[in-house]
């Protein structure tokens, strides 16, 4: 269920444009995702990447796999795409020399790792790695994001949430992410290459449930009025303001807000 967000219609209505699917480390056609919850698997821990943990999935959503670290409380599940580099099936680590590690706040004392360890797999259902995804798909050459191009990204302080986003500033090899009608809250700096940004459309090829932009946009000036209810003085710069480039939101430039009615809370 897409709300009743159209991409087609925002895109007409913001004159903007969407970011080629060549800007993206993204596969054309999304990867299937085979995976059921319940089953295990080997992933990095992302609180402390050098260590291979034991994972359970559970939960499902698009391309994605909501993932919990088996030793650790339900508070830090983290979200993967199947085609991610950073899951591998029950085994790869210790072919690879490796050894399982507790994840960074394991429940129990360190002394039991190994036996829960043992616990933990015995009679558990192992993801076959027929479904992991060989690899990543290539990382295009350069950072080709324009400002002011739409896209679709992980929102980082709630990532079961992909969101209307646009560039709002390219920085070397990474690029600004804001989001639609936040007003900078959620906003952050990733890689161009980074695995957590879609083209437009990405969400709807998935099944993904596609965010759809906050209510907090600032409507051109012309009209001197916020979309939560709150007025702000008439400026002296014309352009429409949704997706601008940052150094231009907030109270820049002499500009006063006042707040009518409505939360600045976010
Ligand atoms: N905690 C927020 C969720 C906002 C999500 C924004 N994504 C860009 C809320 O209360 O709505």
């Amino acid at each position: 269920y897409q709300g009743h967000f159209s991409w087609e219609k925002y895109l007409k209505e913001t004159g903007a444009v969407a970011a080629p699917s060549s800007c993206f480390k993204q596969s054309l056609t999304p990867p299937v995702n085979e995976f059921k919850v319940g089953m295990k698997l080997e992933a990095q821990d992302p609180r402390n990447t050098t260590s291979t943990c034991i994972a359970t999935v559970v939960g499902l959503t698009g391309s994605r796999l909501r993932l919990r670290l088996d030793g650790s409380d339900n508070k830090n599940d983290f979200w993967r795409l199947v085609d991610s580099s950073e899951i591998q099936p029950i085994g790869s680590c210790e072919k690879n020399g490796g050894m399982l590690q507790p994840p960074l706040g394991f429940r129990l004392n360190a002394s039991s790792w190994p036996m829960f360890l043992l616990k933990t797999l015995n009679g558990s259902e192992m993801a076959p790695s027929r479904i992991f995804h060989k690899q990543e798909p290539p990382a295009p050459e350069q950072n080709s994001f324009q400002v002011g191009m739409k896209l679709e990204a992980v929102d980082r302080k709630n990532p079961h949430f992909i969101c209307p986003a646009t560039v709002g500033a390219l920085r070397g090899v990474e690029v600004l992410v804001t989001f639609d009608g936040w007003r900078g809250a959620f906003d952050y700096y990733c890689r161009y290459d980074s695995r957590d940004i879609f083209p437009v459309g990405w969400c709807s090829l998935t099944g993904d449930n596609l965010q759809p932009p906050g209510t907090k946009a600032v409507l051109p000036k012309s009209l001197g009025v916020l979309t939560d209810g709150s007025v702000e003085s008439p400026a002296m710069n014309p352009t429409p303001t949704v997706g601008r480039p940052p150094g231009q939101r907030g109270r820049k430039s002499g500009r006063r807000k006042i707040k009518v009615t409505g939360s600045w809370s976010q």
